[in-house]
């Protein structure tokens, strides 16, 4: 899979992109990455890709025609089958992981990150086919949002994460909130890590993780699991979990 972001701000991207998993995934070739400037494809001596908005009113709106050049340009260079170009704005659909899910199967996603106050809506409407949002409330770009969306997306593709990683990932990915984590010391300031963890035991290991991810779930977003049907052993576990806070 590809990714390509247009961006007036290409190094920020680029650097953020080159670190940890996605900059490992893109050294080795797992996935593909390019950043797209529109002030690249300004013709006028300004490099201009704003201007003031039709109608009045504070800041400036990117213009359209370097947008398009931009995504035109990423475009060609991948000539991939499966392309999609969405628009980062709080406007967006809701970034979930089966938005991320669904989006590792496409050869090419083009992020377009505006900046300034927007930009034309014509070009939302002509060349974006989605808009996807990481929540309601707005930043100053779209640059941000486009990273998580390169990192979501890159933990899910083949040869990214290691098997280990791998298959903690999927393990998470179960709609359910993480298990808690703990490392040495084994009492750090008259608190001990839970025995279970200490006996080596990884079949009650496993067994109590999952008990305290259906329970941190039941307790912090219990509506994660309203649309989940839980197995006789998960209900049982989340049952124990109830019982153990109510009379510790
Ligand atoms: C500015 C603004 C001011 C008042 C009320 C609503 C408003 N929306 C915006 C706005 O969308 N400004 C943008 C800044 C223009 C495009 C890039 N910017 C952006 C993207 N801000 N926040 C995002 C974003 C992207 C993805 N997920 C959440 C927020």
């Amino acid at each position: 899979m590809r990714f390509d972001v247009v961006t007036i701000f290409p190094e920020m991207v680029l650097d953020c992109a080159m670190n940890g998993v996605t900059g490992r995934a893109i050294k080795q070739g797992s996935i593909g990455f390019s950043v797209w400037n529109p002030r690249d494809y300004a013709v006028d001596k300004h490099k201009t890709v704003d201007d003031r908005p039709y109608g009045g009113g504070p800041g400036m709106v990117m213009k359209y025609k370097p947008l398009k050049d931009a995504v035109d340009n990423a475009k060609k260079d991948a000539r991939a089958e499966r392309v999609k170009v969405v628009y980062l704005s709080p406007q967006g659909k809701p970034i979930t992981q089966q938005l991320l899910n669904d989006s590792s199967t496409l050869d090419q996603l083009i992020l377009v990150a505006g900046r300034y106050e927007g930009i034309d809506e014509r070009f939302i409407q002509d060349e974006c086919q989605e808009e996807w949002s990481l929540g309601d409330f707005v930043i100053s770009g779209g640059e941000l949002a486009a990273l998580v969306v390169i990192d979501g997306i890159s933990r899910l593709l083949p040869g990214v994460l290691g098997d280990e990683e791998s298959a903690r990932q999927d393990s998470h990915m179960n709609g359910l909130l993480d298990c808690p984590h703990y490392t040495r010391p084994e009492v750090f300031k008259d608190k001990a890590v839970p025995n279970v963890l200490l006996g080596g035991n990884h079949k009650d290991i496993a067994k109590w993780r999952l008990k305290q991810s259906l329970g941190r779930t039941w307790q912090k977003r219990p509506d994660l699991l309203f649309d989940k049907e839980l197995t006789a052993e998960q209900q049982s576990l989340l049952n124990e979990f109830k019982i153990e806070l109510k009379y510790k």
